[in-house]
C-alpha cells in the first residue's frame, strides 16, 4: 500500500500553490475535466452492454462517419463546462465551428479545444481510446469567446491533459510543472496519482507508424523508418521495436512511458498529414516537451506552428529528442 493516496483533486491544487497568484479557476477547470472523463470512462466501459456502440450515421466536419460514442464524449464535454464560468469560447473536433458559452452564463476566462473521443475507429473492437483536450487563457477580453482565441500555438497553452480509456482509464496532466498520471480507481470513483513526474526515458523502446502507409512516404521517411529499424546503412543502430495501435493517445500515452517515437507523417495521399494540429497534435506535443521528449512536423517544432484554421491538419513527430530530431534531418536531406 502506497503510503500516501493522493487524488486528483488534491494533486490539482497542490499544484495550484506553484502559483501564487492563481485565482483557482484552471484547478476547477482540471477538476471538471476529470469529472468528464470519469463519465465518458463509464460509458466506454459499459458500451457493449448498452447497445452504445455503432456508427450514429452521421458525417462528422472531417467527412467521417460519427460513433454514438463520439457524439456522447463530445456532447458530455460541452455540457460539463457550459455552465462554470471558466470557459469563454470552446473547439471540439467533432464540431464544425467554435462553441460559445450560451449567454445566459458568464463566460470565463479560459479557452479549451479538445478531441471528445480518439481512435474512434478502436471503439468496436474494444481497443484503447481516448480524450485529449488543451487549455488556454482567452485572449479577447470580454463578451464571448472568438476564433481568434481558440487559433493559438501550443506554446501558449495553459495547460492540456489526455484520457486513455484502457486497461484501466487514466488521465494524465501538466500545467507546465511535470507531468502527472493518475488511474481511475473505479471502486471508489477517484483518479489516484499513480505515475508522478513522467519523464520520456532516456532511452527508447519503441517505434509506431502505420506502416500500410509506407508506398505513399517521402524518401526522407522512408529511411528515416529504415534507420529506426537499424537498417540505414551509414549508421546503423540497434533496431527498435514496432508497436502500432492507430489511436494517437495510446500510441503517443505507451512511448511516452517506454519511450520512442509515434509519427504520423504526409504522405502523397494525405500532404497535409492526418492528425488535427489543435485537438490532437499541438496538446500532446505539449505534454511531450513538459515530460523532456521534442515533437515536429518534420521541420519545426509543433509548438511554434500557428494555427489558421479549426480543422487544420499536421504531420507529427513526437517523442524522444533524438528520434524527432532524427526524423528531421532524414526530412530535410531527402526531401527537396
Ligand atoms: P479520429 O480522431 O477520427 O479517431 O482519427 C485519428 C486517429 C488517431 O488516433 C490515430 O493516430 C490515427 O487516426 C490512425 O490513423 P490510421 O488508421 O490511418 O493509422
Ligand atoms: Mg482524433
Amino acid at each position: 500500500m502506497p503510503d500516501k493516496i493522493i487524488t486528483i483533486e488534491r494533486h490539482i491544487v497542490e499544484q495550484q500553490r506553484a502559483y501564487p497568484e492563481a485565482t483557482g479557476v484552471l484547478s476547477s477547470l482540471l477538476y471538471d475535466v476529470a469529472l468528464a472523463a470519469k463519465i465518458i470512462a463509464r460509458e466506454t466501459t459499459r458500451a457493449g452492454l448498452v447497445e452504445i456502440l455503432g456508427l450514429a450515421g452521421k458525417i462528422n466536419v472531417q467527412g467521417e462517419e460519427q460513433m454514438k460514442l463520439d457524439i456522447f464524449a463530445n456532447e458530455m464535454i460541452i455540457r460539463m463546462n457550459s455552465y462554470t464560468g471558466r470557459l469563454a469560447v470552446m473547439a471540439s473536433e467533432e464540431m464544425e465551428n467554435i462553441i460559445t458559452v450560451p449567454e445566459e452564463y458568464e463566460a470565463g476566462k479560459y479557452v479549451a479545444v479538445f478531441d471528445p473521443l480518439d481512435g474512434s475507429s478502436n471503439i468496436d473492437v474494444n481497443v484503447s481510446i481516448g480524450t485529449i483536450i488543451g487549455i488556454y487563457h482567452r485572449l479577447s477580453t470580454k463578451g464571448p469567446g472568438t476564433l481568434e482565441d481558440c487559433l493559438q500555438k501550443g506554446r501558449q497553452l495553459a495547460a492540456a491533459c489526455y484520457v486513455i480509456y484502457g486497461a484501466s482509464t487514466m488521465m494524465v496532466y501538466t500545467t507546465g510543472n511535470g507531468v502527472h498520471g493518475f488511474t481511475l480507481d473505479c471502486s471508489i470513483g477517484e483518479f489516484l496519482l499513480s505515475h508522478p513526474n513522467i519523464r520520456v526515458p532516456a532511452k527508447p523502446k519503441y517505434y509506431s507508424v502505420n506502416h500500410g502507409h509506407e508506398q505513399n512516404w517521402s524518401p526522407g521517411v522512408k529511411q528515416f523508418t529504415r534507420w529506426l529499424q537499424g537498417l540505414d546503412q551509414e549508421t546503423a543502430r540497434k533496431p527498435l521495436s514496432s508497436r502500432y495501435i492507430g489511436s494517437s493517445v495510446a500510441d503517443f500515452h505507451r512511448n511516452l512511458l517506454k519511450g520512442g517515437i509515434f509519427y504520423y507523417p504526409a504522405d502523397a495521399k494525405r500532404p497535409q498529414g492526418k492528425l488535427r494540429l489543435l485537438y490532437e497534435a499541438i496538446p500532446l506535443a505539449f505534454i511531450n516537451e513538459h515530460a523532456g521528449g521534442y515533437a515536429s512536423d518534420g521541420h519545426c517544432n509543433i509548438l511554434d506552428i500557428q494555427p489558421e484554421s479549426l480543422h487544420q491538419r499536421t504531420p507529427l513527430f513526437v517523442g524522444n529528442r533524438e528520434l524527432v530530431e532524427q526524423a528531421e534531418k532524414f526530412i530535410s536531406r531527402y526531401d527537396k
